[in-house]
């Protein structure tokens, strides 16, 4: 016994020391149900539930008599590949610049609705159409059940007639590119029903034995002409009974089983090339599909769709509420306590995010990949002002970041397309785009100036996503690839800046602060406008990463150096007469102005240029300004603020604006508001991905932060949350971390480190563990740099609110790569 002591002993304390296996040292998961619930079949859309493979999406009704499943492939847009520079624009510019110099504002705008009207607006994404599966006397049923299981990425429905149990399962195969339903009877021949095929496309139907076949081609639009094409197959396989062949149907009769396979592809290469073969490619991906078992197709596609979804599990507790349907849980949601539907609802995020951006694909537009309009709201495109961006917020913190991909691709694209824009429109180098563009990858302003379309900024925000995902990861041959794209959207803004007025300061002139509108001398408004506050930011964080990038690379020296000189003239941020962060370059901002864009806050989240630390007079500026703006709105606008609050480090203000996210949209009198639908889509209204996403990002912000010098731990958790774990998420520099909590307290924290270097540790409890020391100096890792921004001008009317920030403890832990650390709470008794 005395020997065996120690040595076991020595055993755990070496194990400690090296502290490298997360699953020993590290938290307990629990048991959870993340399924969503309901007990009716879809009566809309909305009700309907999603599914994905990055690149085919299906909307699952589950009704019993008519299954439904809408279609999509992510490269079904209208149109055909070109740009839509309207050679007007370019002349109209320096007129709007003029008038703008002169403080004409509304006569600039007058000006530019007049003039800047590109050749088409962007084209709609659209579907393909619906699968239908008719039951005939499959009306009235009991035992009804429908679900969409978020660990296995597979929709269900149920019910039972005359004491036979039918069962219809149905996801998008990652692994074999096709969507799959099977379709079953707990009694042999009992499945009878009729397959058709509906769709708002042009298109012909043809069976070929018990195949299903559809050619279409998407609509002309705006001039242009409909030029995608696509093939889709849907083969019909049953077991026993047979399958018959009418002139647009297939026929099931007294089958014990059947599985349908759909294939879907398009002619689309890239954005200037249609020379694909939609019928061959649908035909092999249907062989290949085919020839597996049901069990492998779906043990595949799981194992696949886990290998991401697996990387991050969330615990906020449980209560009894969780044993409601969905749709109730939404309803009851602020005024009950049912923490597991908020990470319900973040674990939708991910999922919907790696169901719709997968590598090689294309990035989720404002519907991800599910629409089944023709024209749909905004056409269904990119909207580069917030949406796009918006996003990809999770897809790094949530540790998704691979599937970051699609997004960089269409950057790659614009980079290259914006270049006909920053040469024909601005008589400028490098690369712009837009507010909007499309799978053409537009570059011009769309839907005419006013307060969206001249805005050339998306470039610069798009390239913070390249930043980021390097920031994140390290991959420095990511970063290095990217090194052109970067640049050359400097080197346009390098050209385009222009000097403001009578001042020292260099301006992005003409553009709009998103959206938004500002009154002055009494009477008259505008939306456009020279140096807005986001741009100012957009841009000194575009030169700050170009910087940078070149610098690691020992690259243009000469061009960093420029990139300084024009960084030290862009105008400062500036405290307006309410003690607001102000939005426009003069103080115009209306304090009971409630737009949705809070687009000055840009530089708080998701940027890192004000903290409460650095710059607690901005930070307090801008919370007054979200104040100001107040907590409901559109439904990406509750997730940007539930983000927002998280930065402000007000943890039960960020979970009010989740409450008010996570209200049902549709209201008593038919109308909607922003919410939450009861399929959990994100209503705008109406259904718009962003805020999904948004508010999943804002769920990790508010347990997790790394960009303000040091990884925060809880840096908002809310009351309402009082015990839980996080497992997964990631934090910049390589950095993988879990966290559990009691009572608020974190107890403890298990840092991986990928790439080794200091981790810097904010915590409000105190911390220990083996290497824990107080922090000191400046974080060394490089991942940790912080923006040095100009002082900001303040109003002398301005009363900067005070803050009453918590106290916190900072340390530092020398990491290597690969090892993990384990930090527990110093006030515990456990240690
Ligand atoms: C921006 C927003 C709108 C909407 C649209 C798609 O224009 O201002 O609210 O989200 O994009």
């Amino acid at each position: 016994m005395t020997r065996t002591v120690p040595v076991l002993l020595c055993f755990f304390v070496i194990l400690f020391l090296a502290g490298c296996n997360r699953t020993e040292q590290g938290i307990q998961p629990k048991e959870q149900d993340l399924t969503l619930r309901y007990d009716e079949p879809a009566n809309d859309w909305v009700e309907a539930l999603p599914i994905g493979n990055g690149r085919l999406g299906a909307m699952i009704f589950g009704n019993p008599a008519r299954e439904e499943l809408q279609l999509n492939e992510e490269t079904v847009w209208a149109g055909e590949p070109g740009n839509n520079i309207n050679p007007e624009t370019a002349d109209a510019i320096p007129e709007i610049r003029k008038l703008l110099n002169e403080g004409r504002y509304a006569e600039a705008q007058e000006y530019a609705n007049e003039h800047v009207q590109s050749m088409n607006d962007g084209m709609p994404y659209q579907p393909v159409g619906n699968l239908f599966i008719e039951f005939p006397g499959h009306d009235s049923y009991s035992d009804y059940s429908r679900t969409l299981d978020l660990e296995t990425a597979v929709s269900t429905s149920s019910y039972k007639i005359d004491g036979v149990t039918y069962h219809r399962e149905g996801f998008s195969s990652f692994t074999d590119d096709v969507i799959v339903m099977k379709i079953t009877a707990d009694q042999p021949g009992r499945i009878n029903s009729v397959l058709s095929f509906e769709s708002p496309q042009e298109h012909r139907i043809s069976i070929h034995e018990n195949n299903m076949e559809i050619s279409g081609r998407t609509s002309d639009h705006e001039g242009k002409e409909g030029k995608v094409r696509f093939q889709t197959t849907i083969r019909a396989v049953q077991n026993g009974g047979e399958i018959s062949a009418g002139d647009s149907t297939l026929s099931v009769q007294n089958a014990d089983d059947l599985t349908l396979f759909i294939s879907i592809e398009t002619n689309f290469q890239n954005y200037d090339d249609l020379s694909g073969d939609p019928e061959q490619m649908a035909s092999n991906h249907l062989q290949n599909a085919f020839q597996k078992d049901y069990e492998d197709l779906l043990k595949d596609h799981i194992e696949f769709y886990q290998s991401y979804f697996n990387r991050v599990d969330l615990y906020l507790g449980k209560t009894d509420a969780a044993q409601k349907t969905t749709d109730i849980r939404v309803k009851d949601f602020a005024t009950s306590d049912d923490p597991q539907l908020a990470a319900l609802y973040f674990q939708f995020g991910r999922y919907l995010l790696i169901s719709s951006s997968q590598p090689g694909g294309q990035p989720p537009t404002l519907q991800g990949i599910w629409n089944h309009h023709m024209m749909p709201p905004w056409d269904s495109k990119y909207t580069q002002n917030i949406n796009a961006e918006m996003n990809y917020w999770p897809a790094e913190v949530t540790n998704l970041s691979e599937l970051h991909q699609p997004l960089f691709d269409m950057i790659h694209d614009l980079s290259v397309t914006g270049q006909q824009s920053a040469r024909q429109t601005y008589n400028a180098d490098g690369w712009v785009v837009h507010h909007n563009t499309d799978l053409w990858r537009v570059t011009d302003p769309v839907d005419g100036a006013f307060s969206w379309g001249m805005w050339p900024m998306a470039g610069a925000w798009y390239n913070q996503h390249i930043y980021q995902h390097y920031n994140f990861t390290g991959d420095t041959d990511f970063i290095e690839s990217f090194y052109p794209v970067l640049k050359s959207s400097s080197q346009f803004y390098l050209d385009e800046l222009q000097p403001f007025a009578d001042s020292d300061w260099m301006v992005v002139t003409p553009s709009v602060s998103p959206e938004n509108v500002y009154h002055y001398e009494d009477e008259k408004s505008a939306a456009i406008s020279s140096g807005v506050t986001m741009d100012n930011q957009l841009i000194f964080d575009l030169f700050s990463i170009t910087q940078k990038t070149a610098e690691l690379f020992n690259l243009d020296e000469e061009f960093v150096q420029e990139l300084e000189e024009m960084k030290s003239k862009l105008p400062p941020m500036q405290i307006g007469q309410y003690g607001q962060l102000q939005e426009w370059i003069y103080d115009w901002d209306d304090p009971e102005d409630d737009h949705r864009h809070v687009s000055h806050l840009y530089g708080l989240y998701p940027s890192n240029q004000i903290s409460p630390y650095r710059t607690p007079e901005l930070f307090a500026a801008a919370r007054q300004s979200l104040l100001y703006r107040g907590d409901v709105s559109t439904g990406w606008s509750m997730g940007w603020k539930v983000n927002l609050w998280a930065r402000f480090l007000d943890g039960d203000h960020a979970y009010k604006l989740i409450q008010d996210q996570l209200s049902p949209s549709r209201q008593s009198d038919g109308s909607e508001r922003g919410g939450t639908y009861p399929n959990l889509f994100d209503a705008h209204p109406p259904f718009q991905i962003d805020g999904n996403f948004g508010c999943t990002a804002g769920i990790a912000e508010m347990l997790l932060q790394s960009h303000d010098e040091a990884i925060h731990i809880l840096p908002a958790l809310p009351t309402a949350w009082s015990e839980g774990y996080v497992k997964g998420l990631r934090a910049n520099g390589g950095f993988e971390v879990d966290i559990e909590w009691e009572n608020g307290v974190a107890k403890r924290v298990l840092i991986q480190s990928d790439l080794g270097g200091n981790s810097r540790i904010r915590s409000y409890t105190p911390l220990e563990g083996k290497g824990l020391e107080e922090a000191s100096g400046e974080n060394p890792n490089p991942f940790y740099d912080v923006p040095e921004i100009k002082e900001p001008i303040i109003s002398p009317k301005a009363e900067i609110a005070s803050l009453d920030l918590r106290d916190v403890y900072l340390y530092d832990l020398n990491t290597e790569a690969g090892q993990t650390y384990v930090l527990t709470s110093a006030d515990s008794d456990e240690n």
